[in-house]
């Protein structure tokens, strides 16, 4: 028989770790990074066979983002530079959990890891053999499970022939997907590229805002990871801005996300290690631990709180700024097609109410979707300019390739002519706002180039803009059961369908409460069902949630 090109002797060198079950879930595998070399090197070779497929470069990235530092996790970047489409995570799972060959006489030889493949590629006509290549750009953060992992990933990639895996190093998440993206667009793409690309859009973006004086100090906690010594880099290029970044993982600074970034940030509500008095009352931000969440807050006189600034106001600022911008353009004889652009904004379940009314009362379009970006970033790109974030402060804004192109054209036009005018600007902005931001993936590097450079804009300081709307007090607990997929949801995880009866009670119980809103839903990365509620006041919404905590125990 002829040898296939699926290598199996490789598998053996990572065997199958006992009693775990893997599943893909909302960003890809994660554990503890001790059990994930076989996870690892399975995910290469599904990597592998997603280039070979899409006959394109895709990424894999190893991070477990805001997790604990001895957790790791890996998930792949399709060719678009987005989450690998949601069709292959079956596979996925049943990859990385199959059997190891060498236990072959006790299980179904069926289902044994290198039998799986060979099935797959067949199921999905993925090309062999005809010389098609495969290049998968590899990424990781700055855990120290990251090295072996990577050296995993890589064998995994080289057990299938005509893969080549590229190793970019040590990247925020949004970098690498960023890369993959640009690659396969055939723009630059190396991580100077994304450096002078972000420092240039924002200094275009700053040169056309009016000259208002600004609160050019902000301090940035880079939770102790990737992002924060990514900012610093990003700092030395950068002009009009006074970041002072915290947290940098530098020796002595303390251990990656413990208790600092923007998870911890934003569920404590409490500031960041390396943070004190001296601080009360500054434009503070927050990364995650792989770069891809941002919140903003602001240190308060009493004890350790914030006043919190999350996603969902970062989504507001920047949903007002581009309103306004379109409003411009489209006053403009000329651009006469207002309802063809269309703005959207999706949020989930989790965005405080106060931010949706508020973005409502805009007259803006708000849509919900599930928890995680695969579901937002899907929703967003349905229209020309699309915003999204998570609470947790996740999120980007996408622009539709048809409005791009089309604000070229009209400010290549308009240079000669109308350069100066409001609506010309307006354009330029939005040109550069599509620069900036990743399109990619939320990134919270570039967000916070756009928060700032909105700011300035508005001559606004973090102070006026938390002030746009006060969040309604909320709650979010978690409950431990037997089986959290038990509890199955429906409408964007704001009702439950499975168990029955259990919406019921919990419409209930949420009447009792003047502003009340309670949702469950099974998470996606820990075995819990969440449970958020939402009421006027801090001890109605406690009670809420303990309330609603045990009608799902
Ligand atoms: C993952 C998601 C994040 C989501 C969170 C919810 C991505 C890149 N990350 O971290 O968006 O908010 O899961 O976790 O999609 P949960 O399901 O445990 O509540
Ligand atoms: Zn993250």
């Amino acid at each position: 028989e002829k040898q296939h090109p699926i290598l199996l002797d490789y598998v053996r060198q990572y065997p199958l770790p006992h009693g775990v079950r893997f599943t893909y879930g909302t960003a890809g595998f994660r554990s503890e990074g001790s059990i994930l070399a076989s996870t690892v090197f399975r995910a290469g070779i599904l990597a592998a066979l997603r280039s070979l497929k899409t006959g394109s470069t895709v990424g894999l990235m190893l991070t477990a983002s805001h997790n604990p530092i001895s957790d790791n996790g890996v998930k792949i970047a399709d060719p678009d530079g987005g989450m690998m489409i949601q069709q292959w995570e079956p596979f996925a799972d049943a990859l990385v959990n199959a059997p190891d060959p060498e236990h072959l006489l006790q299980v179904s030889a069926l289902f044994h890891c290198t039998l799986l493949v060979i099935q797959f590629v067949k199921e999905e006509n993925i090309p062999f053999g005809g010389g098609q290549s495969a290049n998968i750009l590899l990424g990781r953060d700055t855990r120290p499970s990251g090295d072996a992992l990577l050296e995993a990933a890589k064998q995994g990639i080289n057990s299938v022939v005509g893969a080549f895996a590229i190793d970019m190093g040590i990247l925020t998440t949004p970098q690498l997907h960023w890369m993959v993206r640009n690659i396969n667009k055939g723009t630059r793409s190396s991580e100077s590229d994304y450096m002078e690309q972000l420092a240039k859009s924002f200094r275009c973006l700053v040169d056309l805002a009016p000259d208002n004086t600004m609160e050019s100090k902000l301090v940035v906690d880079g939770a102790n990871g990737v992002g924060g010594e990514k900012l610093q880099q990003l700092k030395k290029i950068l002009s009009g801005l006074d970041i002072c970044v915290r947290n940098t993982g530098k020796e002595g600074e303390g251990l990656l996300n413990e208790g600092c970034g923007a998870d911890y940030v934003q569920k404590e509500k409490a500031i960041p290690s390396s943070f004190g008095l001296d601080d009360v009352g500054m434009k503070c931000a927050s990364l995650d631990g792989d770069g891809d969440r941002l919140v903003y807050f602001i240190p308060s006189a009493s004890s350790n709180n914030v006043d919190l600034v999350d996603g969902d106001k970062i989504l507001t600022l920047f949903a007002l700024f581009i309103k306004e911008q379109l409003d411009f353009l489209c006053n403009e004889q000329g651009f006469d097609n207002k309802e063809a652009v269309s703005l959207g904004v999706v949020q989930t379940a989790y965005a405080n109410g106060a931010s949706t009314a508020y973005l409502k009362k805009l007259g803006l379009e708000v849509v919900l979707a599930p928890t995680g970006v695969k579901y937002l970033h899907k929703e967003a790109a349905t229209f020309d300019v699309g915003i999204y974030f998570e609470a947790n402060g996740h999120g980007t804004i996408l622009f539709s390739e048809k409005f791009l192109s089309h604000l070229q054209a009209r400010s290549d036009e308009l240079s000669s002519t109308a350069s100066g005018s409001e609506s010309h600007k307006s354009g330029l902005r939005l040109l550069e706002v599509s620069r900036l931001i990743n399109q990619a993936v939320g990134d919270a590097l570039s967000g916070l180039l756009l928060v700032e450079a909105v700011l300035q804009y508005k001559g606004w300081s973090i102070k006026a803009w938390n002030e746009l709307y006060q969040d309604l007090p909320s709650r979010q607990l978690k409950a431990k059961v037997a089986d959290r997929n038990a509890v199955v949801t429906a409408n964007a995880e704001t009702k439950v369908v499975k168990p029955p009866g259990l919406q019921e009670l919990i419409d209930e119980e949420t009447a009792k409460y003047p502003c009340g809103r309670c949702f469950v839903r099974p998470s996606g990365t820990e075995d819990v069902v969440r449970v958020y509620a939402e009421a006027s006041t801090q001890e109605a919404a406690d009670s809420l949630a303990q309330s609603a905590v045990q009608l799902v125990d």
